[in-house]
């Protein structure tokens, strides 16, 4: 199948999806994320595949979230609103890497920053390069990732660490991500898929079915943090109409900070 926004390779029953966007640090837009969904379900059925790698193009990003830069009032493809929802079919594309029976490793080379950290969150591991950097961005931008994001977030690293990324919105390295348990490994730059194929090639080698059940009784754990995703996505579009939301998305379009004081309500 060929992609657009997408590399996807096999390799001795290990499928590779590469997000293709370097030029906006790999940022998604609608047309990514279908790719996405395409991808993981192309991996999903291919009986030669046992474990999937995430990761980025280029040396500076894994991930960024979703793109700013076609981001509007409207959601990400203009036709959001009301009705048509945030134009991005992340919940979809959240459920997928949760649900493919297969583990899928995040191979964070560089950024993975708003959206592009929900979604190393959500894999079954991660692997990390020195160079990489972690953090969340909505309440600086307008958005905010209110299911997998927070609630699975805090599963993982426990509630303080996940408040504190999510109010202050800071960076964190990949060594203060080791320390709060939000990367299994870290390895040098140059060594990153050297790393996750040898994951992927231990994994590969081990009964799938055991595998697919030990995943699934993993995220039975956690399966209410789909409700909770649910209504955050669903209450998205109605946010991003705002003047408040619009003044984040402007702040980061034109390089400036945002100014949310005048939107404080009692
Ligand atoms: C990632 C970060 C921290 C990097 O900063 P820096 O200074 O190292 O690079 P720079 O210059 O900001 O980025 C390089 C180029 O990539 C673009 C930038 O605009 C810049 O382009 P030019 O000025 O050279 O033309 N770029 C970077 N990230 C982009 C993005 N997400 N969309 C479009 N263009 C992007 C810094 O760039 C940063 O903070 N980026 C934004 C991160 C962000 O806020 N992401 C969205 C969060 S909301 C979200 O993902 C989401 C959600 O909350 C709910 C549902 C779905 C999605």
């Amino acid at each position: 199948m060929n992609f657009n926004d997408l590399l996807y390779e096999k390799k001795d029953g290990i499928a590779i999806i590469m997000i293709n966007r370097s030029e906006v640090l790999n940022a998604f837009r609608a047309l990514t994320v279908k790719e996405l969904i395409k991808a993981f379900q192309l991996a999903w059925d291919d009986q030669d595949i046992g474990a999937v790698i995430l990761t980025g193009s280029g040396k500076r990003a894994f991930c960024s979230g979703g793109d700013q830069k076609v981001k509007n009032e409207t959601g990400y493809d203009g036709a959001g609103g009301l009705g048509g929802g945030l134009g991005l079919e992340i919940q979809t594309l959240h459920q997928m890497i949760r649900q493919i029976p297969k583990p899928v490793i995040a191979a964070v080379n560089g950024y993975a920053i708003g959206g592009g950290h929900v979604l190393h969150v959500i894999c079954d591991l991660t692997i990390a390069a020195e160079t990489a950097v972690f953090g969340q961005t909505g309440p600086k931008v307008g958005s905010y990732d209110a299911g997998y994001g927070t609630a699975y977030l805090a599963r993982v690293i426990g509630e303080k660490k996940a408040r504190e990324i999510w109010y202050l919105c800071e960076q964190y390295d990949a060594r203060e991500a080791k320390e709060m348990g939000l990367v299994n490994k870290i390895v040098p730059e140059e060594q990153l898929m050297e790393a996750a194929l040898e994951w992927a090639e231990k994994i590969v080698n081990k009964s799938p079915t055991a595998l697919k059940m030990i995943k699934y009784s993993f995220n039975a754990d956690s399966a209410n943090i789909e409700g909770i995703a649910q209504l955050a996505m669903g209450s998205l579009p109605l946010y991003i109409q705002t003047e408040e939301a619009a003044e984040g998305r402007r702040a980061f379009q034109e390089k400036r900070e945002a100014d949310y004081r005048k939107f404080r309500k009692s």
